[in-house]
């Protein structure tokens, strides 16, 4: 109860941060996208990791502001780091969704007035979805996501693999890009049968014509087994953990 008092204190007081994710095209090295990830900065317990606190933030509505700050906030940030990338190029800047959000019939108008207030390109921005929140099979869910789709944002199903029934969501939802579990990547060097499954999702995505992004990547030997498979993108502590807004500044910017 407490907590989430101070949740909703923590909407009015502007206390959530993003991090950003480097998404790096494995063949180049170059950075394609951003993810943003939610932090909260309390003001006594310090700095709480999403998973600490966006199951409440979901059981008490609090998700739908905190959301729609996250997708601004993001928008903002890709809309002006591309400005001063110059025309070629432009970065992605991919947000996670939660379920509680996808109920709302605004969704699609909060995700249109992000992208006008912030100039970022509609193809700039990449939804992720969990499996989980694919569950849903009500029309209206779909019909959302269809519209959403329309603004020219593109999907995500995140943590691909893991769920119940990963193959069925690919044909029900109009999804982009699959991005594959961490389980998998970690696996790849050790487990022959981790390896097959993961080369085995990237030729999924290929016969698709889906993007596929490679997640938690922490060494060169889960890279080059990536790339040699012919995974588009990655990301991971390989490359960059989630990085504050400075420092991914710094990292897109630095003289080099
Ligand atoms: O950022 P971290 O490194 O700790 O993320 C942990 C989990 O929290 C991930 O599964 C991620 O998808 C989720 N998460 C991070 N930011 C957001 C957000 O803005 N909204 C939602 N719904 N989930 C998020
Ligand atoms: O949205 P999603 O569940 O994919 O969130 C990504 C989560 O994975 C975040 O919590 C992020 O901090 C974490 N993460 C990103 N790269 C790595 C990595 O290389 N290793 C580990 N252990 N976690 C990672
Ligand atoms: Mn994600
Ligand atoms: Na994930």
């Amino acid at each position: 109860l407490e907590m989430e008092a101070d949740l909703r204190r923590a909407v009015l007081r502007h206390e959530f941060q993003l991090r950003f994710q480097p998404i790096v095209r494995l063949a180049t090295g170059e950075i394609s996208g951003l993810e943003a990830l939610v932090r909260w900065q309390h003001p006594e317990r310090g700095m709480i990791p999403p998973l600490d606190f966006i199951p409440l933030a979901e059981e008490t509505g609090m998700i739908v502001p905190i959301g729609e700050w996250v997708l601004r906030e993001a928008c903002r940030q890709a809309a002006r780091w591309n400005e001063r990338r110059g025309p070629e190029a432009p970065l992605t800047v991919s947000v996670n969704l939660s379920a509680v959000q996808l109920e709302r019939a605004d969704l699609p108008d909060v995700v249109s007035s992000a992208l006008t207030e912030s100039g970022l390109p509609a193809r700039c921005l990449v939804i992720e979805l969990t499996e989980s929140l694919l569950v849903d099979h009500r029309q209206e869910t779909l019909d959302r996501l269809g519209a959403i789709k329309a603004l020219g944002v593109r999907l995500a199903i995140d943590d691909f693999g893991t769920g119940y029934s990963s193959l069925a969501y690919l044909r029900r939802f109009p999804v982009d890009i699959i991005k594959i579990d961490k389980s998998f990547v970690d696996d790849i060097g050790d487990v022959p049968a981790a390896a097959s499954l993961t080369l085995g999702i990237i030729q999924l995505g290929q016969a698709l014509q889906l993007s596929t992004v490679a997640e938690g990547i922490e060494d060169a030997g889960q890279l080059s087994e990536l790339a040699d498979g012919n995974c588009e993108l990655g990301q991971g502590y390989y490359f960059a953990e989630p990085l504050t807004t400075d420092a991914m500044q710094e990292l897109l910017f630095r003289e080099s």
